[in-house]
């Protein structure tokens, strides 16, 4: 089968750049940076060992209850389907919808990473010889035209993993707009969400016992070190997990222990002892929550699907 990388050609990327960013981010009264930033190799891999750990269980719940019900999520996906995937990365849950759509005949995965984008292509490619998959290069959150190889299909969303968390409830009700506009009239979506529960199980998630977490929120500060040139003593922050009940969030912080400063191209910044830099919100969602977040967005809630605990959630949402 062909398989064309089709390089959509992204709005303007969210950011200014990392080092715009990151400058712009530890500039401000209350000291920033993007999670976008979380994922280069070494974020990467971290992230990837962080899904396999006991007490961060969204990847695991997730992948358990897509495995128990992918067949229905894509029920009536054939040739003229096409499932489209936000952010997809390696795809590897992607394999258990397709193991169970036979008749699913393309597969579009967006990801700002061509080097992921190309890996999956080629895993994928040699798996399902029947699949057409057609990478596209592009921010998803970002606004692009149609491209060309969705545009006769009936299509099929797939959000995983609760990334819609990363967004606020507004940037979230935005985004699902914008993938309605995408997917288009008839078009499905697929899209994971954590469910709010106790905090204890949350912060433990997101504050793991093993410090896997810890050294990926930390390894922000060494990837500025490493690409910017920056000067930070890693010692002296420290991982923060905690979960404002109110906003409905984990945030992910690192707080610094004593007062110091870091030299970033040039420039000092300063942080007092118990200075925070925020990086990273994770909402989360009771499942009518979510429902009335994707309704406020012209979607139509159908089917939801959760494991036994009630700690994860699939929602099947239609155009
Ligand atoms: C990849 C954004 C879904 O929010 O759980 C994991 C990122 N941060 N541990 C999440 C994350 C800390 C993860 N998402």
């Amino acid at each position: 089968m062909t398989n064309d990388i089709d390089r959509a050609e992204p709005a303007a990327p969210k950011g200014h750049g990392f080092a715009a960013d990151v400058l712009d981010g530890l500039s401000r009264a209350e000291k920033r940076l993007s999670c976008l930033y979380f994922y280069d190799a070494a974020g990467s891999e971290l992230f990837d060992e962080i899904t396999r750990l006991p007490d961060y269980y969204p990847t695991r719940v997730e992948t358990d209850i897509l495995a128990a019900n992918g067949e229905e999520m894509l029920d009536g996906a054939d040739e003229d389907s096409a499932l489209v995937e936000f952010g997809s990365g390696s795809s590897r849950k992607t394999e258990l919808l397709l193991e169970r759509a036979p008749r699913l005949a393309l597969y579009a995965p967006i990801d700002v990473c061509a080097s992921a984008l190309e890996k999956a292509r080629a895993r994928l490619s040699a798996r399902f010889p029947h699949l057409r998959v057609c990478p596209i290069v592009a921010d998803f959150s970002r606004p692009a035209p149609l491209p060309a190889a969705l545009a006769d299909r009936r299509r099929i969303g797939f959000f995983p993993g609760s990334t819609i968390g990363n967004f606020t409830p507004d940037e979230a009700r935005a985004l699902l707009l914008a993938m309605r506009v995408l997917l288009g009239p008839g078009g499905r979506l697929i899209v994971g969400v954590d469910l709010k529960k106790d905090p204890s199980r949350l912060i433990a998630a997101y504050n793991d016992a093993h410090g896997v977490t810890a050294a990926f929120n930390l390894n922000l500060l060494a990837r500025i070190n490493r690409e910017l040139g920056g000067g930070f003593d890693l010692s002296g922050f420290c991982h923060q997990a905690i979960y404002d009940a109110r906003a409905g969030r984990i945030e992910m912080r690192l707080v610094s222990r004593r007062r110091q400063t870091a030299k970033i191209g040039g420039r000092d910044f300063a942080f007092s002892r118990g200075e925070a830099i925020h990086t990273e919100d994770c909402y989360k969602y009771g499942v009518d929550e979510f429902r009335v977040t994707a309704s406020d967005a012209g979607w139509t809630p159908g089917r939801v699907w959760t494991d036994a605990e009630a700690l994860f959630s699939v929602h099947e949402l239609r155009a």
